[in-house]
């Protein structure tokens, strides 16, 4: 999907779009104020004070039809510089335009106004010429923003809105959307079963529904089965852990905005864990480690709790509950390379698996020129940032470098996906740490008998079940490989009366390979059952009728195939295993 903030001429008509919207909505709600309205990579929107009105879908109509209006119309978009003085005159009783321009740099003593007939609104501009050359743009949706993004201020109505140079591409970009919106996790969780959210609960709490329970189960069981081959030891523990354990990591100082407030037990005070990595630094310092030990690989799917802000949380995608697929690598300076290295090999292996092919890495690395922002190891940040480039070039893994956004820490990999809807999100994560091992005060012993610090890698392959889930339902638009699928096998009957009894019992029989069955002996047509299968995605249907009870076979049909192809009955059982064994 195109990003209008990156191409010239496209950002100015959205910028311009975004002024034709406030001017028609002051036409409509004439005691409307006005915050910001920037355009973004999907188009704009405007931040509008309504008083205690709220924006509707039938107002985002009466809306559109205003512009259409003012826009035929034609005025000339006029650009004026004004006093600072003069521009708060102007806007006296305009408190948001106010507060805009007091904000302002002390230098600046001209601002910009751009008016268009009746509506004159604060701007740096550029703009098109005249309000004409808005001829193809639509309004998208509408939602509450709080004033300047904090949760104690009042709540805005926020309208966005796209605007292109010809019909085409605004009919091919509405397409776009609404393709995106079919595969959106939520749309698809919702009808699949998978997940559900309920106030009573929480914002950002999702519940995972039994078919979203079997994704997460086979997630698990996939990624287990990978790290033990590569030697993680795994562990549980618990998804609290005390203020003290968070200060002695230096959550506490700077990743507390994340966190759930704390809760006093008796005489200690917890709090809902934000990261795992304390826990898993308390048991690599449970014992005295050789450096023959090293890397020790400390794994655990581990609920973590954070602080996302209200409007950020998004299905799966974004939660406040989550579960990470998470481990704590211990090596010395010297393996840094090396198992950074089956890091990433087992990132591009699993995405291998799962098909995801667009997909961006990104190597944060600091800033040598801003000495005070990162820990203090000349050598050990030279020294483990090439390593991380020559990793990723010996790999043949193009990737970005962002100078300057490394952890104070160390440096990091991460991998940005786009979602169907929304900016990119990381789904897998790698990052150096030179420090959280000596807050912890680990060591091992080198082979000249002296103690060391090792050096920790913090990884997550699928970042967490929850946003992987998130992933890869809008990569496969619902449907899932038979090794995934909550249902693998749908039984039909020709007729339930006559061919139900033995359909249920090959249910019973196929549940005890472990494959994963529904029989759909409803009274309804065998044309109708057979359709609602294809709807559901199931990826195997079978027909059972006369013909295979006699024969002990089995018909099937793949889904979205022709096609039925038959087998005698412990041959297609053995057909199907192994498709789920070898994950096809
Ligand atoms: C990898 N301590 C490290 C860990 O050892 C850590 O917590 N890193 S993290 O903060 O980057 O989180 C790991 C992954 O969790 C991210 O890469 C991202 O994929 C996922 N994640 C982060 N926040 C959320 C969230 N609110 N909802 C869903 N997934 C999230
Ligand atoms: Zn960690």
């Amino acid at each position: 999907m195109i990003n209008i903030k990156e191409d010239e001429r496209l950002s100015v008509l959205n910028h311009s779009c975004a002024h034709l919207l406030a001017q028609a909505v002051k036409h409509l709600y004439p005691s409307a104020k006005f915050w910001v309205g920037p355009v973004i990579e999907e188009g704009f929107y405007y931040d509008i004070d309504l008083g205690d009105e709220v924006i509707k879908d039938e107002d985002l109509e009466k809306i559109e039809k205003e512009m259409k209006k003012i826009a035929k119309d034609g005025k000339r978009i006029i650009r004026e510089e004004i006093s600072k003085e003069e521009a708060l005159a102007r806007f006296k009783d305009d408190p948001y335009k106010i507060d805009l321009i007091s904000r302002m740099d002390e230098k600046q003593t001209v601002i910009s106004c751009y008016s268009q007939g009746d509506f004159t609104d604060l701007c740096r501009g550029p703009h098109v010429e005249s309000v004409k050359e808005l001829k193809y743009f639509k309004l998208l949706k509408f939602s509450g923003a709080y004033f300047k993004g904090d949760s104690k201020n009042k709540m805005l109505q926020r309208i966005y809105g796209i605007c292109f140079d010809n019909e085409e591409d605004l009919k091919n970009h509405l397409q776009e959307l609404e393709e995106a919106a079919m595969r959106d996790h939520r749309k698809i969780g919702k009808e699949q079963e998978i997940f559900m959210t309920h106030d009573l609960v929480g914002k950002g709490m999702p519940l995972w529904l039994p078919n979203g329970a079997i994704i997460r189960k086979q997630l698990e069981n996939y990624i287990y089965e990978k790290e033990k081959k590569l030697g993680y030891l795994h562990v549980y523990t618990p998804c609290v852990g005390t203020v003290d354990l968070y200060k002695t990591s230096g959550h506490w100082d700077h990743y507390q905005e994340n966190m759930f407030p704390s809760m006093k037990v008796d005489d200690e005070e917890f709090v809902l864990r934000p990261m795992n990595c304390p826990h898993h630094m308390l048991i690599y310092g449970n014992k005295i480690h050789s450096y023959r030990d090293l890397p020790i690989r400390i794994g655990e799917f581990a609920t973590d709790f954070r602080y996302e802000a209200s409007g950020a949380v998004k299905g799966l995608e974004r939660v406040r509950c989550m579960c990470q697929n998470d481990a704590h690598l211990f090596v010395t300076k010297e393996q840094i390379g090396d198992e950074f290295k089956k890091v990433v090999s087992l990132i591009l292996d699993v995405y291998k698996d799962f098909g995801i092919k667009n997909y961006k890495f990104r190597l944060s690395l600091r800033d040598p020129s801003d000495k005070e922002k990162y820990f203090d190891d000349d050598e050990m940040w030279n020294n483990a940032e090439n390593k991380l480039r020559a990793v990723l070039n010996d790999l043949g893994c193009s990737y970005h470098e962002a100078i300057g956004e490394a952890a104070f820490y160390g440096p990091k990999l991460d991998v940005e996906v786009k979602p169907a809807v929304g900016p990119e999100v990381t789904l897998s994560t790698c990052q150096l740490d030179f420090l959280l091992p000596r807050r912890f005060d680990l060591s091992y012993i080198d082979s000249n008998g002296e103690k060391q610090v090792p050096v920790v890698l913090h990884r997550a392959i699928f970042g967490t079940f929850d946003r992987f889930t998130a992933f890869i339902i809008e990569e496969l638009k619902g449907v899932f490989p038979l090794w995934l699928a909550p249902t693998q096998l749908n039984v039909i009957p020709v007729n339930p009366l006559v061919h139900g009894e033995y359909a249920s019992k090959l249910k019973e029989e196929l549940q005890n390979f472990d494959i994963r069955v529904n029989l759909d002996d409803r009274n309804e047509k065998l044309s109708y059952r057979m359709r609602e299968a294809q709807i559901s995605k199931i990826p195997y249907s079978i027909i059972i009728g006369d013909k295979e009870i006699e024969e002990d076979t089995i018909s099937y049909r793949r889904y979205k195939e022709p096609n039925t192809h038959t087998l005698p009955k412990a041959e297609f059982i053995k057909f199907i295993l192994d498709k789920i064994e070898n994950k096809e």
